[in-house]
């Protein structure tokens, strides 16, 4: 039987999202390393871009960014949906696969590439993904090579010496919050995970609990989290229900906060500057610059239209709300200050996705 090809690589965030999805979904698929070979025979040729992971289906249909390849499955294989049905969750968790996807990355990278224990470790990683089948002392060359533009990538995304500190203490604080949340309920909204799982787990796993430095903090800090992320590489497949009668634990409204404190300026932001972009339709990957807070220490990071990309799906799920719906999630947003808000705001140009380059509608 010819399966699926999960084109990514271990040490590869988005891949870990993406495997952990297929594996929860029962799909059949084989992993396929993205060395150099896979990237200029296959990744390059098909999708024009030089991202990974990139879905190779089993009609042969080749599709990159971890959002659109799940939710390409998700109509193929629409057992234990992802998506929980019931408005509360399904808002939520769409936040959440935003927050990890798009924001989780500044401590995923930080730790990364300004620990050096965890440094080498990718650079070996990098080299071993790059030639599968060349000496560890090549691999080390390589690697240093080709992680030069990803630990170089740390001033655009906001990670700079002076704010390193905050975040630190914010991301602590998020796994001390975590913790809570994972010592009574297996995944984020019951015992299914949703895709807001999926959006945390990419961060959480791939840097934050496989790097060796991060995995040891993540073990002393937050069993619980540790033992989350367990179940997500290793999942009971199509098991377990989301919450009855649409509840949302407590425990995930300080995530939802800090999500919103932090990522929430630079969404607005993205939204504003997107509206003012003065070339063609098709947008650059990074458009300007904006600013942010973490834990009171301010950072300015490049403006990526990509965000707003992913925040429209929270944006119009939210506005596709009416009636009692849209009442029981306004309940909901109460305890979350400044979300309704965020939510309620117009996008002033939307941003599509077109054969792996984002578009953008015309100024009004
Ligand atoms: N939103 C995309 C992001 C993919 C992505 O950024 N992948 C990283 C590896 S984890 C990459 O290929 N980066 C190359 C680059 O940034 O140029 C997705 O969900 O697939």
């Amino acid at each position: 039987m010819v399966s699926h090809q999960l084109i990514g690589a271990e040490v590869s965030l988005y891949t870990g999202k993406l495997r952990c999805y297929l594996k929860y979904k029962s799909i059949p698929f084989e992993e396929v390393t993205a060395s150099r070979e896979v990237f200029q025979n296959v990744i390059i040729p098909r999708t024009g871009v030089r991202y990974i992971p990139v879905l190779i289906s089993d009609d042969d249909k080749a599709i990159q960014d971890t959002t659109e390849i799940i939710d390409f499955l998700e109509k193929r294989y629409p057992e234990a949906s992802v998506y929980p049905r019931t408005p509360k969750q399904n808002l939520v968790s769409l936040l959440l696969e935003t927050y990890g996807d798009e924001w989780l990355v500044i401590p995923a990278m930080h730790y990364r590439w300004n620990i050096d224990e965890n440094r080498n470790f990718a650079i070996g990683e990098f080299g071993r993904t790059s030639a599968p089948h060349a000496s560890k002392e090549e691999q080390m060359a390589i690697g240093q090579q080709t992680a030069r533009p990803f630990a170089g990538a740390l001033p655009m995304l906001g990670v700079k010496d002076d704010i390193v500190p905050a975040i630190e203490k914010s991301y602590l604080s998020l796994l001390a919050d975590l913790d809570r949340h994972f010592a009574v309920y297996p995944f984020l909204l019951g015992s299914r995970p949703s895709i807001g799982d999926f959006g945390l787990i990419g961060p959480l796993c791939a840097h934050l609990y496989r790097d060796p430095y991060s995995g040891r903090l993540m073990e002393a800090q937050a069993p619980n989290v540790v033992a989350w992320v367990k179940r997500m590489i290793e999942p009971a497949p199509l098991s377990g229900e989301f919450l009855a009668d649409d509840e949302v634990p407590d425990t995930l409204y300080p995530v939802l906060q800090r999500m919103l404190e932090e990522q929430g300026p630079v969404i607005r932001q993205t939204m504003e500057q997107v509206g003012n972009w003065q070339g063609g339709d098709q947008i650059d990957r990074a458009i300007g610059e904006v600013g942010f807070t973490i834990e009171g220490v301010s950072g300015t990071r490049l403006t990526f239209p990509y965000m707003q990309w992913m925040w429209q799906r929270c944006h119009d799920f939210y506005t596709s709300l009416e009636g009692e719906e849209k009442r029981r999630v306004n309940g909901m947003l109460d305890a979350i200050s400044g979300l309704e808000e965020l939510l309620e705001q117009p996008v002033a140009r939307r941003i599509h996705r077109v054969e792996n380059k984002m578009r953008v509608d015309k100024a009004q």
